[in-house]
């Protein structure tokens, strides 16, 4: 057996993959359903950027930031944009929601979102798109949080939240209403029970369902996370919400507000749908959020590969396939002490582990007909025994069960010896500590 001894607390010296690619692309960390996030990504999107060709795109977990993006940005909050040092602005880091969007929309600008137009008409949209989204991120936010987030804010009083949070989006439902009653559009539907109508009718004739009610809108609300194929793919132009008509925050066009504000309005629906479509008086903003939501661009960025289902996983940690009962066993015990699939920690000596770039295959040579299985994510930095970077044992798996006695070693063809890979491998029991994060595991997108 090769011995690397890798020492316990030197993530420099794991071996790496750790490295990031020279003169790369700009790296999006984002979070799928984060609203700061997914504005982000629908500017990206309507300049025309594409995940995995134009930016790398790493979504996060929020419970397990990745020691990478810490390091871009200690605030540690996404989205965060790294941008190489290849670029013509040399290496930068936005880490604020607007600063990616202003820095996408100054290279394209399809829409014209940021109404960059001379003249005092101009200045004045951009006044109240400043003002709306000022208003979004501030208080609307606030409150959004205390009424969502309930029991993160034990002593807030919920309904006072939702209820001053509703007090803001009637002043947008008006702006709406105007903007509809200036552009001659909607002026009656709005005024009605129509517009209601009209939504449930939209939302059946969109999730192909004959869907109405209540329960439609929620498929309507839904359906770019539900249905994101047919939304993206349907041949509409992804780089505009302006695909269906308005009106829009500032008139008949959307712009940087409506894709600032659609996202937190739509969080505020998701912690109570039905509470939030029984508001009789925000039917002008119900029909906003609604074609805002079903717009190809908003289907885009709410649907792979944007919006990802996968953690990005860093080549900064560790991990291990462990069998769904056998995990949760751990989390009863206080401790995990299986070595691999069939075999205990006490038999084999140590707990094997792959790296980010060994995980697919591990999981299909050895875990493929295992049933449940629950990848975790594992920072060595909280080990609280060695561990080592080694070739798999003579004569036997790399998992180590017998009976499926392959090498995975045998199977690397980077250019590697035969059986010269090197496997994490850890010498003692796995704290729960140490564990940042637990998923049932899918090859999905696994290299
Ligand atoms: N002002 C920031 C706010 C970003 C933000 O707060 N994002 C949330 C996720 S929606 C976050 O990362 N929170 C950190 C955490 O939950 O640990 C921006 O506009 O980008």
């Amino acid at each position: 057996m090769a011995l690397e001894m890798v020492p316990m607390m030197d993530p420099a010296m794991v071996p790496a993959m750790a490295a990031q690619r020279p003169g790369a692309v700009p790296i999006l960390y984002s979070f799928r359903r984060c609203p700061y996030a997914i504005r982000a990504r629908l500017a990206l999107q309507v300049a025309g950027l594409r995940p995995g060709l134009d930016l790398e795109l790493r979504e996060v977990a929020l419970r397990a930031k990745p020691p990478e993006l810490l390091r871009a940005s200690a605030k540690g909050t996404v989205p965060v944009l790294q941008i190489p040092a290849n670029s013509a602005q040399g290496p930068t880091v936005l880490d604020q929601s607007l600063a990616i969007m202003a820095w996408a929309l100054e290279r394209l600008d399809p829409g014209d979102w940021q109404r960059l137009g001379p003249g005092p008409e101009a200045a004045e949209q951009r006044r109240h798109m400043a003002a709306l989204i000022e208003q979004n991120d501030g208080p609307f936010k606030y409150h959004l949080d205390r009424f969502k987030y309930a029991g993160r804010y034990p002593t807030a009083e919920t309904g006072e939240h939702r209820a001053a949070a509703l007090a803001i989006l009637r002043q947008w439902n008006r702006r709406l209403e105007q903007a509809g009653a200036a552009t001659g559009e909607m002026t009656r539907e709005i005024a009605g029970a129509g517009a209601r109508k009209m939504n449930e009718e939209m939302a059946g004739k969109a999730a192909g369902k004959g869907a109405s009610g209540d329960g439609a809108k929620e498929i309507a609300a839904e359906m770019p996370d539900e249905m994101p194929q047919e939304m993206a793919s349907d041949g509409r132009d992804c780089t505009d919400l302006g695909s269906l008509r308005g009106p829009w925050l500032l008139g008949e066009r959307p712009s940087l507000a409506d894709a600032a504000l659609l996202p937190f309005v739509r969080q505020f629906r998701l912690a109570d749908p039905s509470g939030f479509d029984a508001e009789s008086d925000l039917n002008a903003l119900q029909r906003w959020l609604h074609i805002g939501m079903t717009s190809s661009a908003m289907a885009a960025v709410l649907a792979p590969p944007w919006g990802l289902r996968q953690p990005w996983r860093s080549p900064s940690w560790i991990y291990h396939l462990a069998l769904a009962e056998e995990w949760q066993a751990a989390q009863r015990q206080g401790s995990y002490h299986r070595s691999t699939r069939g075999l205990s920690l006490e038999q084999v000596g140590f707990i094997h582990a792959s790296r980010a770039d060994q995980l697919a295959a591990t999981y299909r040579r050895f875990y493929g007909d295992a049933g449940p299985v629950t990848l975790l994510t594992i920072d060595p930095q909280r080990l609280t025994a060695p561990l080592r970077y080694e070739t798999a044992p003579e004569g036997k798996t790399e998992a180590g069960a017998e009976g499926r006695a392959e090498k995975v070693g045998d199977e690397s063809s980077e250019g590697g010896e035969k059986g010269s890979e090197l496997f994490p491998h850890i010498y003692g029991p796995l704290p729960l500590e140490a564990v940042l994060n637990a998923e049932p595991f899918a090859l999905g997108d696994s290299p």
